[in-house]
């Protein structure tokens, strides 16, 4: 009866509003991802965008983020400001609408380019919704419009004036609270996230400033504009290497509405970035405007190489791979309606892209080539020795097949195979050093796993091509395990493993060990890591020992909590595991290998500009950023699993 009379009180508007919000509050993931730090952040993003979408539109230049104290976010632009009339439809102020009904942003300013792909764009009622409290100020027509709302959306009352502004003056400021009791994991927001994704805004909408300001314990501000846009991104991504010519070579263009630039420049490494976006959003899986940028570098190089008589007629051409070996290129596609495809809704889909994209960048290109011909031989050179490199490799790969080296057989020697032809329950550990070897094939479980150790020090693949690579036993015989190939050949439907578990000691040497081989496999055999199959080993890094009970312990914490935990009569020996190599077989199984008590790590790579940093700067050529690094984070982790 009671709760009858509480729902009249509500107006139908009123009711459609506590639902859509509720909805949110129950199943928060489904519109953030999640409610742990990434999804906190993500409410951040989702405000930005839509300052960003107003710059995209044409009307801001200025955006501010406010880290306040307690985790407050204020988020404030200089565009036309929301609009403040009423909204026919909902029976409610547009702002209302914007902020209380799901997907309400959408349905109305039409056209321009909106950002929006993936979890993107589900718009202001989804950050109100998982709110504490959120107030919205609009500043136009010379006033200043208020409303706030609090616990998930209820607003406190409808938008109000509450004062008076300059006639010029105009712009929106959202600023709010996430509720802790929906992330229960965390309320703090991370400055270098923020910053991160802020600068490539910046980079990605040249001209635009954004500012970042933390007004935490540690006062921290930012400010990212760059006139030159991506161009100047290709540069800072370029700045740790060699550019092999002066010019960032830029391309834009627009057709039929939808706008793509090309940023690229040559370096002396034999890697390629090449990174696209979509109306601000990462394309990591990459989709039409990647395809039709790189096809058409390839023709542009072909053909001038040709007609400038670098190659003979009758050379094989370059391919994509050469073309492509020392690359750094950002391309950025602004669209006015993308169709987001692809596991991770990151691979544009929109056909028509292809051409365009294909159309503009060899438009552009191949003018840069003809009034450039230095610069023009010195792209054409790098590809053919690109070219010549992959043919040795070829050569190489062969060479050592028709020896049976890259064939699994039980001749070759080091390799204690499994049993088991299942990839999907087969592992493949791979080990440090012989003796721990030996103990590794004692202690297995012969059926799923499988041990390969290790002699020598690997070879450091940042500063080699493939050619060279293949003539290193340790890597041939790595290839030769995981079965699937490399170079061209490479086929990840052949890996024989899906757990491929690196397992070094704890100390400096094994660490390096296993970033050389994190650095291997990221570079040689990249969908590897992207599918999540590498894992690191965590060796007990102490014993403990009471009575005739040993306890192995994962590291220092670990440590601490277990000896406060034991009584205060027990008087336990601690010991410091020294090597892999010292602990028997049984030790080595128990403590390392076997699936019931063993931890293991998993390695993801999330953001391949972020890796290609880490590696590069870990195998590089520089030695400072290298040592530092090591120490802070020899490998990129997200989480633990068993
Ligand atoms: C700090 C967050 O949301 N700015 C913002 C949002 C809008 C506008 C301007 C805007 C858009 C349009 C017309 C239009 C939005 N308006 C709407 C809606 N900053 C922030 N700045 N006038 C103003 O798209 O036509 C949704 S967002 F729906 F009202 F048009």
């Amino acid at each position: 009866m009671e709760e009858e009379e509480k729902v009249t009180h509500y107006s139908d508007s009123d009711i459609q509003v506590l639902e859509g919000l509720e909805a949110v509050r129950k199943r928060p993931g489904m519109y953030i991802g999640s409610t742990g730090e990434k999804g906190l952040h993500h409410l951040v993003w989702e405000i930005v965008d839509n300052a960003v979408d107003e710059a995209l539109a044409g009307y801001c230049d200025d955006i501010e983020v406010v880290i306040e104290k307690n985790n407050v976010i204020t988020v404030k632009d200089d565009g036309r400001g929301m609009p403040t009339g009423m909204n026919e439809k909902s029976g409610l102020s547009t702002i209302e609408t914007i902020f209380t009904i799901l997907h309400a942003g959408g349905k109305f300013g039409g056209g321009g380019y909106k950002v929006s792909g993936g979890l993107h764009g589900v718009g202001a009622s989804v950050v109100n919704a998982l709110s504490s409290w959120l107030e919205v100020r609009v500043y136009r027509d010379g006033k200043i419009y208020f409303q706030r709302f609090e616990n998930g959306g209820h607003s406190t009352g409808d938008l109000k004036v509450i004062g008076e502004c300059d006639q010029d003056r105009t712009g929106t400021t959202v600023t709010f609270k996430a509720d802790p009791e929906i992330f229960t994991e965390t309320t703090i927001y991370n400055y270098d996230t923020l910053a991160t994704r802020l600068r490539e805004l910046a980079f990605l909408n040249k001209g635009l400033r954004i500012v970042l300001i933390d007004e935490r314990e540690d006062e921290k501000k930012d400010e990212f504009v760059y006139n030159g846009g991506i161009i100047e991104y290709v540069q800072m991504i370029n700045k740790t290497k060699k550019p092999i010519h002066e010019d960032i070579i830029y391309v834009e263009g627009k057709e039929d509405d939808i706008l793509i630039e090309v940023a690229l420049q040559y370096n002396e490494t034999y890697n390629s970035a090449v990174y696209s976006f979509t109306n601000n959003i990462n394309t990591y899986e990459g989709g039409t405007h990647e395809e039709g940028v790189k096809r058409a570098l390839s023709r542009i190089i072909n053909n001038y190489a040709k007609n400038a008589k670098l190659v003979k007629d009758n050379d094989d051409s370059l391919t994509g791979d050469d073309v492509r070996e020392g690359l750094t290129m950002i391309i950025s596609c602004k669209h006015p309606d993308p169709q987001f495809e692809g596991q991770t809704k990151t691979k544009l889909g929109n056909i028509e892209v292809r051409k365009i994209a294909d159309d503009v960048f060899s438009n552009g290109f191949e003018r840069y080539l003809l009034e450039n011909p230095e610069v023009a031989k010195i792209i054409v050179d790098k590809a053919i020795t690109a070219s010549r490199a992959r043919v040795a490799a070829k050569k190489a790969r062969e060479l050592t097949r028709r020896k049976g080296g890259l064939e699994v057989t039980n001749q070759w020697g080091k390799l204690a195979d499994c049993t088991s032809k299942d990839a999907t329950i087969s592992e493949l550990f791979i080990v440090e050093g012989d003796s721990a070897g030996g103990s590794a094939k004692g202690g297995r479980d012969p059926k799923t796993q499988a041990i390969l150790p290790l002699r020598g020090k690997i070879l450091n693949v940042e500063k080699a091509r493939l050619d060279k690579a293949l003539n290193n036993e340790e890597i041939r015989s790595m290839i030769t395990a995981l079965g699937t190939g490399i170079g061209d050949e490479f086929d990840i439907s052949k890996l024989r493993y899906h757990k491929i578990i690196i397992m070094t000691d704890a100390d400096v040497d094994g660490k390096h060990i296993r970033t050389l081989l994190l650095t291997l496999f990221y570079r040689f055999f990249r969908p590897v890591v992207e599918g999540g199959y590498i894992y690191v080993a965590q060796p007990p890094l102490y014993n403990v020992k009471y009575g005739k009970t040993v306890k192995y312990i994962l590291d220092d914490a670990e440590l601490n909590a277990f000896l406060a935990s034991l009584p205060a009569n027990v008087k336990p020996e601690v010991s410091r595991n020294k090597g892999l190599g010292e602990m028997d077989a049984d030790e080595l199984c128990d403590t390392t290998m076997n699936i019931e008590h063993r931890t293991l790590v998993q390695i993801k790579i999330e953001d391949a500009m972020r890796a290609d940093k880490v590696f590069e700067t870990l195998m590089g050529e520089d030695v400072d950023p290298r040592r530092e690094f090591i120490e802070q984070n020899a490998y990129l982790v997200q989480d633990l699993d068993f």
